[in-house]
């Protein structure tokens, strides 16, 4: 909004050109969304308690957790206002590209927000059966990849990390891999979503990861130099990632261990969706699995532990998935285990990023 209503003031005050650089309305929109939860994150912890919307934590969990029973839970309420008031803020409100992406991070957080009210408020301890999450998820990825599929000038190639004349069409079937890639992430972050800044923590370095290729993504010249995709309009979704990037660091302030606030579905399952969003629209969809490749890590050791299980009739490959927990149970203090994921979710958005030119 900012943009259209002091880009224009130029003219007459210089000043205001600014207003025109994606760099500068990226990094004020972080900034305010850094504030917002910065200053809104105590008065959200009051209401949450107030309200005695704490966790229920499970039984059959890891030990330690039985005294996060309580913890103020749906924060991510406070992280979806302050992405979406930053980047209604900063962003050029005519881009097509930051309309799907919002539509996409609403949707999501009003059904991790049903899921956490069934659960929390309701105290229905399953919250939304899991089928019907999964399929609603279905629906919204299915509705945001043909709005991409119906934009005439929408590529239906996908980029492979490193292989620069490898770009296979998939035509139609690409609203079927978006989809997938979308829903995919949503849920990885959610699983992943299980120790203090756990989740956050990799979330704002792949937020941070999809400025710079949002960026070059959306730079013709950049674009041609890097020899990688260039899509028209993309790189106004750095200004939305920057938002990303300040409400997860706002959030980790109060969410670092000992965390006094969770986000719950409501904040994982958009944080998981946009990233993937902003992921098929910038053509950078395989190399999301590199930059999240915490979250991956952490899908698969479900998978495969539930696989073994079935498989052997009761045996287990990990202590308990996902993988987090299992160097829990291994005796990693919390701390450890998550600096450590933080650690490696870093050197893979560095290796991300090198895939620019490594190709
Ligand atoms: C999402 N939710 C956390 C919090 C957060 C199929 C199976 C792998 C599913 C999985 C599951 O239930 N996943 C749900 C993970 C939960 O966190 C809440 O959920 C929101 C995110 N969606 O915002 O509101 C618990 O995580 C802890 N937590 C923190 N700090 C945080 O900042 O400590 C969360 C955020 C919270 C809190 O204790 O209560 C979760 O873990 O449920 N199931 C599991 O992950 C379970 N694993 C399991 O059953 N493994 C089996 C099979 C199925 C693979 C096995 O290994 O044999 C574990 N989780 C729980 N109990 N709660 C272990 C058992």
């Amino acid at each position: 909004m900012l943009y259209h209503l002091l880009y224009p003031l130029h003219t007459t005050f210089s000043v205001f050109n600014v207003f025109r650089y994606i760099t500068f309305r990226t990094i004020y929109a972080s900034l305010t969304a850094l504030l917002i939860c910065w200053l809104l994150g105590p008065w959200v912890i009051r209401k949450l308690t107030e309200r005695q919307i704490g966790q229920y934590v499970r039984t059959d969990g890891p030990p330690a957790h039985k005294t996060k029973t309580g913890t103020p839970t749906m924060g991510g309420l406070l992280l979806l206002f302050a992405i979406v008031t930053a980047t209604l803020l900063w962003a050029d409100l005519t881009n097509f590209f930051v309309w799907i992406v919002l539509l996409m991070t609403i949707s999501y957080g009003a059904i991790g927000f049903l899921d956490d009210y069934l659960m929390q408020v309701k105290k229905e301890s399953r919250g939304l059966p899991g089928r019907i999450k999964i399929v609603i998820q279905v629906a919204v990825g299915l509705l945001v990849a043909g709005l991409l599929y119906a934009r005439p000038d929408f590529d239906t190639r996908v980029s492979v990390p490193f292989l620069k004349q490898v770009a296979p069409d998939l035509g139609w079937a690409y609203i079927l891999f978006a989809t997938m890639v979308i829903v995919g992430t949503a849920n990885a972050v959610n699983l992943t979503d299980g120790l203090d800044g756990l989740a956050i923590g990799p979330v704002t370095v792949a937020a941070t990861t999809y400025v710079v290729l949002s960026y070059v993504a959306g730079h013709v010249k950049i674009a041609d130099y890097l020899q990688i995709q260039y899509v028209a309009g993309s790189g106004e979704l750095a200004v939305f990632c920057g938002a990303l990037v300040g409400a997860g660091m706002g959030f980790l302030w109060y969410n670092a261990y000992p965390a006094q606030i969770f986000m719950g579905d409501v904040g994982s399952l958009p944080l998981g969706g946009a990233l993937g969003t902003v992921a098929v629209i910038t053509k950078h969809e395989i190399v999301l699995a590199l930059v999240g490749g915490i979250f991956v890590v952490e899908a698969l050791s479900v998978i495969f532990q539930v696989g073994f299980f079935k498989v052997t009739n009761g045996r287990r490959i990990f202590k308990m998935a996902p993988l987090h927990h299992h160097f829990e149970l291994k005796g990693w203090p919390e701390p450890k285990v998550i600096v450590r994921f933080w650690i490696i979710a870093i050197i893979l958005s560095l290796l991300a990023v090198s895939t620019l030119k490594l190709r």
